[in-house]
C-alpha cells in the first residue's frame, strides 16, 4: 500500500496547547507604531515606507514595540513580517531578501519573548510569523500560484530560522493566495524538518465578502481542507461587522477560530485614517464574542494600541469561552460559494458537457481557443441545473496543461460553482488546482497502474491532499474496470482503506464511482453491468454512510438514438438514487422527471436495467423472445429528443391559469 507521510520533523503544537488551556491574547497594530517612531529615510535604507527593512535597520524599535504589546499583556506578538512577499520587497527591488529580511524580523520578537519570559499564569509567550497577501491577486491573473508559492517557501523558511511558535496566514483577499501560502509554508516546515501550526486570517470586507466576492462558507470550505491550524478573520472592519462571519465559522469550523478587527470602521481624519474604536470598547466586544462563539485567540489589527490589548486581555481574562459543537458540511466551493453535497432529497448534479471528450461543441471551443464559447456552455449548464462542473481538457496531442490552465482560471471568477478536475494526467491536474482558489474535487484516482510511488495513484493523491481537495475514486485496479458487485466492492474497500488509512482523507471526501458500462451494445456480458453497479452502490452505501458516491450516467447508453439516451439516463440515474447515489455527472438539462416519462418507456428501460428478459415480471405480453433494447431501440426509432416530450411552453400552456402562475 501507498504512504505519503513527508518528514513530519519536529511537530512543535506548543502554541495549540496553551490555546487549548485559554483564550489567548494577540498584539495590536504594527504600522501605527512604527508611524509614532519618528523614523528617518535613513532608518528606511533609503526605502521609503519599507517597513520590513527595519528588521535589518532598526531592531531597536521592533523589539520596543513587541516589548509594548507583552507588557499589555499579549501571549503573542506578530513578526515585521507582513510585507516580506514578492510583490511588496519586489516594489524596493529587494525582493532577493524575503527570507533574510523575514528571518530578522522573526528572530527580533523571538528574542523579546523570551527576554520576557512566561506570563503570571505560565503561559509562555509566541512569536506569529506575519504573512501579508502581498498586492497581486492570483486569482486575478496578476501572478501565478507558483511564483508565490516559491517566493512564500522563503518567507515561512526565515520564520522557522527565526524561532516563529506559528505562522499567521493574514488579511487574504484571495483564497488562491492563501492555497498557495499554505502548500509553501508545509513544504517549508518538511524541509526544515520542523512543523509549526498554520493560522489563516482572511480579510471580509464592508460588502460582506472577501475583495473576490468569496462568502465566508467558501473560505471556510477551502481553507479548512488545506489542514490549517486554526482559522479566522482580520482587518478591514471593526468587530460588529465580523460577527455574521465569526458565527458562521463558529458553526462550522472544526478547527479553533480566531479575530483580530481594526479598531472599527475608518473615517477620514485630517492625518489621513482614524479608527473610532475605544479600547473599552473592543475588548467589550471581543470578550462577548469569545463568550459567544467560543473564539480561541483575539489580537487587534488596525487602529489598535496597546491600550487596546491591554484592555483585550483583562475583558477576555474574566470571560467564560462557550463550548462549540461544529456541525461540519461536507462540500466543495467555488471561489465564490460553497456547495454542499447533500443537496436534500435529491442528488448533486455534475455538469457533463465541460468535457473535450464528451461534448463536440466544447471541444470545437477549445481547440479554436474560444474561451468565452466555453464559458458560456459551462453557465449554460449552470442554468440548466448543474451544481458543479465536471471540467476535461484532455485531447490527444495537445499541451493539457496549458488547456487546463487556461480554461480553469476563466472558469475560477467567471463561473459560480465548484469544478471537478477530470483528466488521468497528474500535471492536467496540478494545473486546474493550482488555477482555482475554492475546494476542487479530482476526478479521478484508480489502480490501473498500482498504488507505487510513481503510480498515477499515488502522483493525483499527493495533489489532492496538498490542495485539500476531495477525489472521485473509480473501482479499477491492476486486473482492469472492476465488472460484478463484489469486484466493484473489493476495489472499493481498498480504495477507502488507503485514501484514509494512508493519505489522511475523510471518508467525506471520497466520491466512489462504481463505473459502468454502456448497456446499449447489447453483449451478453456487459448486460448485468446496471444490476452490478446498483448493487455495488447500494451495498457501499450502508457500509460507509459518510462516502460520496458519482456515475458518469451518459456512460449507460452510448450509442442508442438521443431520444432512447434520454429516457434509459433518467431511469437508470433514478434507480441509482434509490441506491444510495447522491452525485452524477450528466447533462443536466436531459434529465427527466420519471413522472414525465410514458410508462412503457419507462418500464422497458427498467428491464434493460435489471435486464429482464423473455416473459417473466416484464413488458413483453408473454413473448418470450423479449429483448428490452431491441424494444427500446423500436420505441425510439425516428423519434428525435425534442419530439419525444412536451415543450416546457405546451406543458405550461396546458396547467390552468393558477397553476401556471
Ligand atoms: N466517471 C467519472 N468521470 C467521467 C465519466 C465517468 N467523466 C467523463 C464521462 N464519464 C462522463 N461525461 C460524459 C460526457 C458526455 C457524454 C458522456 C459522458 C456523452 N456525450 C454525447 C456523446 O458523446 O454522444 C454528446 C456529444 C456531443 O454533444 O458532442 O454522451 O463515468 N468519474
Amino acid at each position: 500500500m501507498s504512504s505519503h507521510t513527508p518528514n513530519p520533523g519536529n511537530h512543535d503544537t506548543t502554541f495549540l496547547s496553551a490555546m487549548a488551556r485559554r483564550v489567548l491574547v494577540g498584539d495590536g497594530a504594527m504600522g501605527t507604531m512604527l508611524q509614532a517612531a519618528d523614523l528617518t529615510l535613513d532608518d528606511f535604507a533609503g526605502l521609503e515606507g519599507c517597513n520590513e527593512i527595519l528588521n535589518d535597520t532598526r531592531p531597536d524599535v521592533l523589539e520596543q514595540i513587541h516589548r509594548a504589546y507583552f507588557e499589555a499583556g499579549a501571549d503573542a506578538v506578530e513578526t515585521n513580517t507582513f510585507g516580506c512577499n514578492l510583490s511588496n520587497l519586489g516594489d524596493y527591488d529587494i525582493a532577493d531578501r524575503i527570507r533574510e529580511l523575514s528571518y530578522k524580523g522573526t528572530a527580533i520578537a523571538r528574542g523579546v519573548a523570551d527576554e520576557m519570559g512566561p506570563s503570571a499564569d505560565g503561559t509562555a509567550r509566541f512569536v506569529l510569523g506575519s504573512i501579508g497577501p502581498g498586492t497581486k491577486l492570483p486569482s486575478l491573473g496578476h501572478t501565478t500560484f507558483g511564483v508565490i508559492r516559491d517566493a512564500y517557501f522563503e518567507c515561512v523558511a526565515g520564520m522557522l530560522d527565526g524561532g516563529a511558535d506559528a505562522v499567521l496566514i493574514e488579511t487574504s483577499q484571495d483564497l488562491l493566495q492563501v492555497k498557495a501560502a499554505v502548500v509553501a509554508a508545509r513544504a517549508a516546515m518538511d524541509e526544515l524538518g520542523r512543523r509549526i501550526p498554520i493560522i489563516s486570517h482572511v480579510t471580509v470586507e464592508t460588502t460582506g465578502t472577501m475583495l473576490l466576492g468569496s462568502e465566508i462558507g467558501a473560505a471556510l470550505a477551502a481553507i479548512e481542507p488545506l489542514g490549517v491550524d486554526m482559522i479566522g478573520l482580520n482587518c478591514a472592519t471593526g468587530p460588529a461587522e465580523m460577527s455574521e462571519h465569526l458565527r458562521y465559522l463558529s458553526r462550522h469550523a472544526r478547527i479553533p477560530v480566531s479575530v483580530m478587527p481594526n479598531a472599527g470602521l475608518p473615517q477620514l481624519g485630517p492625518n489621513g485614517a482614524e479608527y473610532p474604536l475605544q479600547p473599552d470598547e473592543l475588548a467589550s466586544a471581543l470578550s462577548t464574542f469569545v463568550g459567544e462563539f467560543g473564539l480561541a485567540f483575539v489580537g487587534g489589527c488596525c487602529g489598535t494600541t496597546p491600550e487596546h490589548i491591554r484592555q483585550v486581555a483583562a475583558a477576555v481574562a474574566e470571560a467564560t469561552k462557550a463550548d462549540r459543537d461544529p456541525a461540519h458540511i461536507s462540500e466543495t466551493s467555488s471561489l465564490y460559494s460553497a456547495v454542499p453535497f447533500d443537496q436534500d432529497a435529491s442528488f448533486l448534479v455534475i455538469g457533463e458537457r465541460t468535457n473535450s471528450n464528451g461534448s463536440k461543441a466544447f471541444r470545437e471551443a477549445m481547440l479554436a481557443e474560444d474561451y468565452q464559447r466555453c464559458l458560456d456552455i459551462a453557465k449554460e449548464q449552470t442554468r440548466d441545473g448543474a451544481h458543479m462542473l465536471d471540467l476535461n481538457v484532455d485531447y490527444v496531442g495537445r499541451d493539457g496543461a496549458a488547456d487546463m490552465t487556461a480554461l480553469a482560471s476563466r472558469f475560477a471568477t467567471s463561473s459560480t460553482l465548484p469544478i471537478m478536475l477530470d483528466s488521468t494526467e497528474p500535471e492536467v491536474i496540478r494545473a486546474g488546482l493550482e488555477a482555482l482558489g475554492g475546494r476542487c474535487a479530482v476526478n479521478s484516482v484508480n489502480y490501473e497502474d498500482g498504488d507505487g510511488p510513481e503510480s498515477r495513484f499515488s502522483r493525483i493523491m499527493s495533489l489532492v491532499v496538498e490542495h485539500g481537495a476531495a477525489v472521485v475514486a473509480l473501482t479499477i485496479d491492476e486486473e482492469g474496470q472492476a465488472r460484478t458487485a463484489d469486484w466493484k466492492i473489493r476495489v472499493a474497500e481498498r480504495l477507502i482503506a488507503d485514501i484514509t488509512g494512508n493519505w489522511g482523507l475523510a471518508e467525506e471526501d471520497i466520491i466512489l464511482d462504481t463505473l459502468t458500462f454502456p448497456i446499449s451494445t447489447g453483449q451478453e456480458e456487459v448486460r448485468r453491468d446496471g444490476i452490478e453497479t446498483i448493487e455495488a452502490i447500494r451495498r457501499l452505501h450502508e457500509a460507509h454512510p459518510d462516502v460520496h458516491f458519482t456515475l458518469g450516467i451518459s456512460n449507460i447508453s452510448f450509442g442508442l438514438n438521443p431520444a432512447a439516451r434520454q429516457v434509459l439516463n433518467s431511469v437508470f440515474l433514478h434507480e441509482c438514487v434509490q441506491a444510495g447515489l447522491d452525485t452524477a455527472i450528466v447533462h443536466a438539462s436531459k434529465i427527466l422527471p420519471m413522472n414525465k416519462i410514458p410508462d412503457e418507456q419507462r418500464d422497458v428501460a427498467l428491464d434493460l436495467v435489471y435486464d429482464r428478459r423473455g416473459a417473466a415480471g416484464t413488458r413483453s405480453e408473454g413473448r418470450e423472445d423479449y429483448d428490452p433494447l431491441q424494444k427500446l431501440m423500436e420505441l425510439f426509432e425516428g423519434v428525435s429528443a425534442a419530439s419525444a416530450r412536451e415543450s416546457r411552453a405546451q406543458e405550461l400552456a396546458r396547467l390552468p391559469l393558477f397553476e401556471r402562475l
